[in-house]
Formats: structure tokens, sequence, C-alpha cells
């Protein structure tokens, strides 16, 4: 069925979870529904207060603008608006910007009648979010420990926050994490050029079914995961390096570990005597 078709087709009222009728149709291409709504609010409300806080100075330097989370002395209060609580508002827009896109992904997924993976992978980069700028501080107690939104600074925050923990590299989960990442461009690479390899074929070749595909990872390295496996797999291995780093920065601070990484990995000269020991 051809796209415009199709679209005609599918786009009729109904799988709405809020507002019923209310915001039940689309601008050109784009759904709307309550949840778009929504997002246009939180995301107009959230770059409005991001203006205002550059407004407040001291640069206009896009590299320089930083806006900070309150100072750390002032543990989980509200604000004053100079002073960390334009921060405190955009990181509450933000959250209900990104959550409204995943509802509306939800809402979009009900009216197609397909599965809500989308969303669902949504909603894990939203745990690495609130993992750093909600949860983290929480445990910590004080808003202080969020990053603050600026393109240098968040990068400096990086930097400090790593080296409070002396070498980051050694936090077990920071390296599941970055594994899974690896894994996820190696698992993406393979797969984005087995598909090419078979479907987008020379001028004078045909494209070629999935026997193909399978019948070169069995000829290669002995087994194929398949073709639906192999969505299995990447979603899998993707929503792995997001969700590890989450947790691998909840587990840095005073409520779980807050010494160095590089000693955590002390315990191991205890399990293996060295010679001369
Ligand atoms: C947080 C993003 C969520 C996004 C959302 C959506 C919009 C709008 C627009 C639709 C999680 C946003 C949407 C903006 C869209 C439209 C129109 C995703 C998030 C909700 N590190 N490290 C990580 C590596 C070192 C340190 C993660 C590598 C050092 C700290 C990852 C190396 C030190 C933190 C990672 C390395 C250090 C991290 C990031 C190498 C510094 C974190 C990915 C090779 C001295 C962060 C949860 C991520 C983290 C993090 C990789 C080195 C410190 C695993 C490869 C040694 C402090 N590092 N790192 O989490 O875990 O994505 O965050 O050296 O906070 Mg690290």
């Amino acid at each position: 069925m051809a796209l415009l078709n199709f679209e005609r087709k599918y786009r009729v009222r109904g799988g709405t979870l809020i507002g019923g009728d209310l915001f039940d149709y689309w601008v050109g291409p784009f759904y709307v529904g309550f949840f778009g709504i929504a997002t246009i609010f939180f995301t107009v409300l959230g770059t409005l207060l991001l203006v205002l806080g550059a407004l407040y100075g001291p640069t206009w330097n896009p590299w320089l603008i930083s806006i900070n989370p309150p100072p750390v002395e002032l543990g989980l209060a509200a604000a004053p608006l100079r002073d960390g609580g334009i921060w405190q508002l955009v990181t509450f827009c933000a959250m209900g910007a990104f959550c409204s896109w995943a509802l509306r992904q939800v809402e979009i997924c009900r009216k197609l009648g397909i599965g809500i993976h989308v969303p669902v992978a949504f909603g894990v980069a939203i745990f690495a979010f609130a993992a750093l700028n909600i949860i983290r501080p929480i445990m910590l107690g004080a808003w202080g420990h969020g990053f603050p939104y600026g393109i240098f600074s968040h990068l400096n925050w990086v930097w400090f926050t790593g080296y409070q923990y002396e070498n980051f590299h050694f936090n077990p989960v920071h390296m599941i994490a970055i594994t899974f990442f690896f894994t996820t461009t190696l698992a993406l690479a393979l797969h984005g050029g087995l598909i090419l390899s078979a479907v987008n074929p020379q001028p004078d070749q045909s494209v070629r079914p999935t026997d193909y595909e399978d019948t070169y990872f069995r000829d290669t390295v002995g087994y194929s995961i398949g073709i639906l496996g192999i969505h299995r797999l990447g979603l899998f291995l993707a929503l792995s390096a997001a969700f590890w780093s989450a947790v691998c920065m909840l587990i840095s601070g005073a409520a779980v570990y807050s010494g160095s990484w590089v000693e955590w990995w002390e315990f191991i000269r205890e399990w293996i005597p060295y010679p001369g020991q």
C-alpha cells in the first residue's frame, strides 16, 4: 500500500491515553495529541527559561553560556531564580518534555496497533537523564550535584565528577556500560553492512532474501541469530548501555561508594595472593 494511502487508512480517532478526542488530530505529517501539546509547552517554556538564564549573564558566547544548579549548601530546597532556580525549573521542564514525548509515542503505537518498544527504549534514556539530575542529587542530598546546562560547563562537570573518584575508568559499572556502547556499534555496523550487502545490489544483480544473510553468518561464524533475533539483540545491547550508564553514576556517591574507584579493586589483592606479598 502506498504511504499516503496507508496514512489515510490508519489516521483514525482513538488510542489516546488522555484527553479523549480533544487533541486527536494531525498537523501536516505530525500527530498532535494531548502529549504533543504538552511537549511543545514544556519545550518552549524550558527554552525561554534558558534564554532568561543567559540574559542574567555573564556571557553570550554560546560555548560558555551555562545554567548552573544551585550551590550544594542549599541542599534539596527550592533555589532563588538567579542562583540555581532556573536550573531547577529547566530540569522540571526537560523531564516534562521527555515524558510527554514518550507518551505521545505510546499513543501513536496504540493507534497503529504495534508494540511500545520505541517509547520503552526512550524511557531508558530518560532514566539515564533522571539518574544524573534527579535521582543522584536526591541520593546525595543536594541539587548542586546535578550537571549544568552548558556546552563546556557540562564537559567540565564530567571531568570534575570523574576525577572525584580518582579515575572513572576503574568504575566497574562504567566499564560494563562502555562495553555495551561499543558492542552496540559493532552489532549495528555488522547488521547495517549485512542488510545493505543483500538488499542494495549492483545494477546487474538482484536483491537477495533472508536465507543469504543467515548463510553469510553461518559460513563466517557458524551461527546466525536470525531476522527477529538481531533486532532483539540490538535493542538489548543499546538499552543495556544506557541502563548501566545510569547505574554507574548512581553507585558513585556518598550513599553507595564515595572512595576512589582505583582503590575499589584492592579487594582482588586479598583474593589473589601475589608472590612475595
Ligand atoms: C544521559 C542522555 C539522555 C537523553 C535524553 C533525551 C534531547 C532533545 C531533540 C527530539 C545516557 C535528550 C533529548 C536533548 C532531542 C529532538 C528534536 C544518555 C543520556 C533523555 N566514558 N563518564 C558516561 C565513556 C570517562 C564520566 C556514559 C567512554 C573518564 C561521568 C558512557 C570513555 C571520566 C559520566 C561513558 C569515558 C568519565 C560518564 C555516557 C572513554 C572523566 C556520566 C553515555 C573511552 C574524567 C555519564 C548516566 C550515557 C553517565 C558517563 C563512556 C571516560 C566520567 C558510558 C567511552 C575516565 C561523570 N561515560 N568518563 O550515559 O554514566 O548516556 O551518565 O574514555 O555522568 Mg564516562
